[in-house]
């Protein structure tokens, strides 16, 4: 890790820059698998399976034989384990479930707003070195609070053909029976276009390499809905003498550990912490067993010694992390100045796996700088708010005035008609 001391101002910019993907290059590749996907459909899906999973499909559906062998399988401490966090999630986004509050904007004049869930959603559970079982959990539970009506989860299969018994455990628990054996670019084209197997549905979810955001990206500009661009995970710690430097190398640790590409950020007021943290990571680094994955997203990271807290917060609030710690004096004090984050996670006893699995806050958070204006996802990001409204005669009466000058001055005459007809009869 670099380690950077008293960084000048308009060196930040700099310093805080993200590794450059390049998706360009990637486009023609993942337009060319997409558009296959939308013409042949499950034939494109085996074909790629084939080629990039070596694996030879039959169902691409999975089927119940499957979820119950998974069910055997899996020992159940994992299963508790996945039952408490399902709680404590199902708990935190049950809150945020909106009732429907009629308002009266003037006598007569009555407006409301109603979610409803999107009808039709896709989850994206990506394969690779780790199964994200854990995000299942954060899509699928608030999208049944959403009320959707019908979610489809996308994941490749390993080298048996097989999908890892934890994603099928997690998929059924949390209510999802449409679980197919597609991964990659092919599994988005399929959730985005449907195919004979796989349906087509509104919105996607979900993380994937830089081929999926890609294929994400592609299929939104023609008109499916994506949670968010997502890009590698990142972590941010602030810290000072109030820290343990073995909690917050353990911090930045098990954000490294997610991939090459992650990035982690000290950004501290303490030389000490900067020595003691350094020592921290190294001897724990040692010990972990992704520790070549780990240390190359060290190689990407920096330890920042800053003049004071103010400095602090104006670098982390440019830098704007998808997760944020606070291990310092009088934290809740100084969190009331995050401006840009996606999540949170105050004092020596809140590290960051609490949020990513268990707490019951989401874990799927804007991540490049998008903390500047996105959200994590949440029950919103499953549902679509329509408004209504009714007038009474009395209420158009009341309104007409206003109504009818505005459509006159911008000179919309029928608009305006609509109103007039009205308040002539009667
Ligand atoms: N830190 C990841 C989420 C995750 N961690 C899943 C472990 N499993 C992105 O926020
Ligand atoms: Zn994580």
């Amino acid at each position: 890790m670099q380690v950077i001391r008293y960084p000048e101002k308009n060196t930040w910019n700099a310093l805080l820059q993200r590794p450059v993907f390049d998706t360009r290059e990637l486009e023609a590749t993942v337009s060319a698998i997409l558009a296959d996907v939308k013409v042949t459909g499950d034939a494109a899906l085996r074909k790629y399976t084939q080629q990039f999973d070596k694996v030879t499909l039959t169902d691409i559906r999975v089927t119940t034989a499957e979820f119950e062998a998974a069910d055997a399988i899996l020992d159940e401490p994992l299963k508790n384990a996945i039952r408490q966090a399902a709680l404590n999630i199902e708990a935190f986004h049950r809150a945020q479930v909106e009732s429907v509050t009629l308002i009266e904007t003037m006598p007569g004049v009555q407006c409301w707003r109603k979610p409803v869930g999107i009808e039709k959603v896709g989850l994206y559970i990506p394969g690779g070195t780790a199964p994200l079982f854990s995000t299942i959990l954060m899509l699928a539970i608030p999208a049944r609070l959403a009320g959707c009506n019908e979610i489809v989860l996308c994941t490749p299969p390993g080298k048996d053909g097989l999908v890892h018994p934890a994603v099928l455990w997690a998929a059924h628990f949390t209510g999802i029976t449409q679980v197919f054996k597609t991964g990659g670019v092919q599994a988005i084209g399929a959730m985005a276009y449907g195919t004979e197997s796989v349906p087509k549905v509104y919105k996607i979810f979900g993380p994937g390499n830089q081929y999926v955001t890609c294929a994400k990206q592609l299929v939104n500009s023609a008109g499916t809905a994506i949670d968010m661009p997502a890009g590698p995970s990142e972590v941010a710690v602030f810290a000072d003498d109030a820290c343990v430097p073995a909690f917050v190398a353990a911090d930045l640790l098990s954000q490294a550990e997610h991939g090459a590409d992650s990035q982690v950020l000290l950004v501290t007021t303490s030389e000490k912490v900067i020595v003691e943290v350094e020592k921290e990571v190294a001897a724990q680094l040692a010990l972990l067993p992704r520790k070549e994955l780990a240390a190359q997203a060290l190689d990407n990271s920096k330890l920042i010694l800053v003049k004071d807290r103010d400095e602090a917060m104006d670098m982390l609030n440019d830098y704007a992390p998808e997760h944020l710690i606070m291990a310092c004096e009088n934290d809740e004090a100084l969190a009331t100045r995050v401006i840009n984050a996606g999540s949170v996670f105050l004092g020596n006893y809140s590290p960051e796996s609490a949020g990513d699995y268990a707490s019951g806050t989401n874990h799927t958070l804007p991540t490049n700088g998008y903390a500047t204006a996105y959200s994590g996802v949440s029950v919103d990001s499953f549902v679509k708010k329509i408004t209504f409204q009714r007038l009474t005669r009395e209420g158009l009466l009341a309104l007409a005035p206003s109504i009818e000058a505005m459509a006159a001055a911008e000179g919309l005459d029928a608009h305006k008609n609509a109103v007039s007809i009205r308040i002539k009869s009667n």
